[in-house]
């Protein structure tokens, strides 16, 4: 097991954890001593990689702007950056309400089963939850986000995960300050973040000594949650219309990659696999982050001046798989509630979706709350928003965990384009280490 690649080991750990997960299912107080002595494993596994998210974030945009010799290179890499974020985006809204309106996964669903998920699913508290949160959004102005980017308190911002658009908003002001005050009057801090950027790195590669273990517990614990089979059944074409939408995406990244970086795209896909099989474990970007950081940094070989920007930048506000599924889910809940949906109203969904990926927290669940924004965005019937949610909370979960990855691909992806465009796509450079965790 030992020798065995790290991709390998978290797949091992996924598989085992499945089955052990439907063997639990069958046994009386199976799923109780999942959730009670299992799935902790899997959290702190998970809270452990939120953790270190943060000073990874400083130290390598910190080493990443003063890396650069003038500001206007790093104007040039955030402009590139969120040029492509909303292109990448705007395909996977387009892709998805293409596929919906060619499959009209809403059209088949029984009156008893909407009945049925209505029943289960529209009073309960993770749905009711969801759209009291979409709605406290909702209620803040329009440029809410802009203010809440810039944090009153640094050290609030850095405990904080959920605002890790307010770390990063404090790291670039301060990196950008280093670089005005002149490189010898900076290089005390320069030193310190690089030193800390190694140490967190090396963390991360500790961290993820327990990931077979972790993800066995985290898919466990899916498993043994998950809702009954005849719910699921249902919303099979609505959630295979999902799915063949995240991987039509994976088509469209390997594409870029090969046209514009020139990588061989399945040797990129292996190189990214472990960030992707934790991006489906944990369903959370924001957790998976500081592996995407290293697989992108190590194994692709894209310089820290871009991944440092471009993939926390990414983690919170670029989620292809997320936008994706926001027009999917939005356009099923309309046409199996018999809500008619105008041309107009569609291409209101891709701006909105667009908009709503952007607002979605990089943690589990986040992309059904924004849902509600795009949902009353065409003007869906304020009464109805329980049962529309419940009518796909039942999937919801294992739909999550793979707009997840596609997420976490497209943040990647565009990082590798970005550094090819500004001459920083390097060779891999791993750093492996003996079975003394010597560096090697
Ligand atoms: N789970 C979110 C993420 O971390 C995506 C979502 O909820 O749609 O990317």
């Amino acid at each position: 097991m030992k020798k065995l690649a790290l991709h390998w080991k978290i797949l091992i750990g996924m598989i085992v954890g499945i089955f052990f997960g439907l063997w639990m299912t069958s046994v009386d107080g199976g799923a109780k001593f999942v959730g009670n002595w299992i799935n902790p494993f899997g959290n702190i596994f998970v809270k452990l990689l939120k953790l270190i998210a943060v000073p990874l974030i400083i130290a390598s945009l910190v080493k990443g702007i003063s890396d650069l010799k003038d500001i206007s290179k790093f104007k040039n890499i955030g402009l590139r950056t969120i040029g492509i974020y909303i292109g990448t985006t705007v395909v996977a809204i387009t892709i998805g309400l293409f596929l919906v309106n060619i499959a009209q996964p809403g059209e088949g669903i029984s009156e008893e089963t909407i009945t049925k998920l209505t029943e289960t699913y529209a009073n309960s508290s993770s749905v009711q939850s969801k759209i009291q949160e979409a709605t406290n959004q909702k209620n803040s102005g329009p440029l809410q986000f802009l203010v809440d980017m810039v944090p009153d308190n640094a050290m609030k911002a850095m405990s904080n995960n959920k605002a890790m658009l307010q770390v990063i908003f404090f790291t670039i002001f301060l990196g950008i300050s280093m670089l005005l005050i002149g490189e010898k009057r900076a290089k005390p801090l320069k030193d310190f973040f690089d030193s800390l950027n190694e140490v967190v790195l090396k963390m991360v590669d500790l961290i993820m000594l327990f990931a077979p273990y972790a993800v066995f517990a985290l898919l466990a614990n899916v498993v043994v949650s998950s809702n009954d089979p005849d719910l699921l059944l249902a919303l099979l074409k609505y959630a295979f219309t999902v799915v063949g939408g995240l991987l039509i995406m994976v088509i469209f990244y390997m594409i870029l990659v090969s046209v514009f970086t020139k990588k061989n795209p399945l040797w990129f896909l292996k190189q990214l696999s472990p960030a992707q099989l934790l991006a489906f474990s944990t369903s959370s970007s924001a957790a998976t982050l500081p592996v995407t950081m290293e697989r992108v940094e190590e194994h692709i070989g894209v310089d820290k001046e871009v991944s440092s920007f471009v993939l926390p930048v990414g983690a919170t506000i670029n989620m292809d798989g997320t936008s994706l599924y926001q027009a999917v889910a939005a356009v099923f809940i309309a046409q199996a509630l018999g809500f008619d949906l105008t041309f107009a109203n569609q291409l209101t969904i891709i701006l909105t979706a667009l908009l709503a990926s952007i607002g979605s927290a990089a943690v589990p669940g986040a992309g059904m709350v924004m849902l509600v924004i795009v949902l009353e965005s065409v003007g869906f019937p304020a009464d109805k928003l329980a049962i529309g949610l419940a009518l796909i909370f039942a999937v919801d979960r294992p739909l999550d965990m793979c707009r997840t990855v596609i997420n976490v691909t497209g943040d990647a992806t565009v990082a590798s384009l970005v550094a090819k465009s500004v001459g920083k796509l390097g060779e891999p450079n791993p750093k492996e280490w003996d079975d003394n965790y010597n560096e090697v």
